[in-house]
């Protein structure tokens, strides 16, 4: 046997000190017609809160994974954990065809839990039921 276990120990303390910081958290404002920013690239694991600062808008996710209901006036908030890569649109419904719309990028495959070397927070961060369940009724896979 060439290797011990404490160079494996070693190891896989080193790849935890050098994994990213923990989940972020992104902020997207309504700002007259359009989301502020409308395109994001954010990590797995983050969180992306919406507010409306003004007039009647929701936001609507594309595929039917989110959303903050029905449109309103009133000064609502909005949050969605992203669990799993890939591009996520969305839109107001009720300006997306005056170009209210906007993209969340989702990148990387560590979730939640894995930087602080909690392999099962991890794992379970991949199984967010809803977002599984849209994946297989939209097609929306993997890249
Ligand atoms: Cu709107």
């Amino acid at each position: 046997m060439i290797f011990s276990t404490k160079p494996l120990a070693v190891f896989a303390l080193v790849l935890g000190l050098t994994l990213p910081a923990g989940a972020a958290e992104h902020t997207v404002n309504t700002n007259g017609l359009v989301f502020d920013p409308a395109d994001l690239t954010i990590n797995v694991g983050d969180t992306v809160t919406w507010n409306n600062t003004g007039g009647f808008h929701n936001v609507s996710s594309n595929t039917g994974l989110f959303t903050s209901g029905d449109p309103s006036s009133d000064p609502w908030t909005f949050s969605f954990t992203f669990h799993l890569a890939g591009d996520y649109g969305y839109q107001c419904d009720v300006h997306a065809g005056q170009g209210m719309v906007g993209n969340v990028s989702v990148v990387g495959i560590f979730g939640d839990g894995f930087e602080s070397g909690n392999l099962n927070a991890w794992a379970e961060s991949l199984h967010d039921d809803s977002e599984l369940d849209q994946r297989a009724a939209t097609g929306n896979g993997l890249r």
